[in-house]
């Protein structure tokens, strides 16, 4: 039985700290607890709609939650539409900006309400929006910070051995040039020729750093090169796409699709990784990935790896899902990786219960 009309009746969010595993040492920010805030959309079907928002700063939820219950309180008594809730969402925070945290927001809601639909569908989410459930190639993400070589070197072993993966993410910027590179020849030893590697930079140097950095580190083979410089400088990574060989990708912070389609017409990267929370969710990935393929540039995931699962069995020009098992810790059933590759599960909607012994253990009150 599947239901064709789910009506809206609020939204729950829920502020929760993880303690990270391997904590994020990266040159912008170090970070050791990771904030969740966790999202029910409910229905006056009772159908559930889930999803999680994951922003950085812990102090941030005191600031997201109230918005996600406040656009809990403006679509109760409607349908549960996301395109529509998606625009009109939006629409309701214009004079405070699109961007920033109305979109992530808005974001949030997005993802909650493609769960309830697809589950009042009793499909999986990739399945209703014209795929199949099946496996999606990943790169692990889930350490590599700014540590010494040799520390490094052995957890890319533990990072590979984690689900077979047949590629891994870097992170660089140390203080010198000579410790970055010296990092990157040890995993490389460490690793083989049959790994990729990414690297990524986090934002951290200034044009003219990034310039000499990125050509001492262009002969390595490396995947690709990532925000070498601030997000917003898309005139820096005009120059830098333009003199490099090895790809430069960016797209963790293009707030919506506009964004993307003004780097990409730029001429600003080789290749876009958005971000669920900042492109927009479920439907802010829709309007932006076909605008990648038709640029035939290849569309990574930032985060979100359930539903970027998703959405990549749906998307052209997919090219590398980023898995985190960070909010494992608090999911029923936590997604599978098998030889590198990201498992979608045969279930309706994206498939993410909480586990709420563990949530009521983590809550911030
Ligand atoms: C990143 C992700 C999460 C926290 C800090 C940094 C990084 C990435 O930019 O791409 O994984
Ligand atoms: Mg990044």
């Amino acid at each position: 039985m599947t239901l064709h009309h789910l009506t809206m009746t609020g939204i729950e969010a829920r502020p929760v700290l993880l303690e990270l595993q391997r904590p994020i040492v990266a040159r912008i920010a170090t970070i050791t607890h990771w904030p969740l805030v966790l999202i029910d959309l409910h229905t006056a079907e009772g159908v559930t709609g889930r999803s999680y928002l994951e922003p950085y700063l812990p102090k941030s939820m005191r600031y997201l939650v109230p918005a996600l219950h406040d656009l809990g309180e403006l679509f109760k008594g409607r349908r549960v539409a996301p395109g529509e809730m998606f625009d009109a969402a939006r629409k309701s925070l214009h004079f405070v900006g699109y961007e920033g945290l109305s979109m992530i927001a808005v974001a949030g809601l997005d993802m909650a309400a493609w769960d309830a639909l697809a589950k009042a569908a009793n499909l999986p989410l990739c399945v209703l929006l014209g795929g199949t459930t099946g496996p999606v190639p990943a790169y692990n993400s889930n350490g590599l910070w700014l540590k010494d070589p040799t520390e490094v070197a052995a957890e890319a072993i533990e990072l590979r051995a984690e689900g077979g993966f047949k590629a891994l993410k870097l992170r660089l910027g140390r203080d010198s040039i000579a410790d970055d590179l010296a990092t990157v020849q040890a995993v490389q030893e460490a690793l083989g020729p049959d790994v990729d590697l990414m690297v990524d930079f986090n934002q951290g140097l200034s044009l003219a750093e990034a310039l000499r950095r990125c050509h001492r580190i262009d002969d390595l083979g490396l995947a690709w090169i990532e925000e070498p410089i601030i997000y917003d400088n898309l005139a820096g990574y005009v120059r830098l796409a333009a003199e490099l060989k090895t790809p430069i990708q960016i797209g963790e912070n293009f707030y919506g699709p506009r964004e993307l389609y003004k780097a990409l017409q730029m001429g600003a990267c080789d290749l876009v990784m958005p971000d669920f929370m900042r492109i927009g969710g479920v439907t802010g990935w829709l309007r932006s990935a076909p605008i990648a393929a038709a640029a035939g540039i290849p569309v990574s995931t930032h985060l979100y790896p359930e539903v970027a699962a998703h959405v990549m069995r749906v998307t052209e020009g997919a090219h590398w899902l980023e898995w985190q098992n960070w909010a494992d810790p608090i999911l029923q059933r936590p997604f599978e990786i098998i030889n590198g590759e990201l498992h979608v599960p045969d279930v309706p909607g994206v498939g993410i219960d909480w586990d709420e012994k563990a949530v009521s253990a983590h809550l911030v009150h």
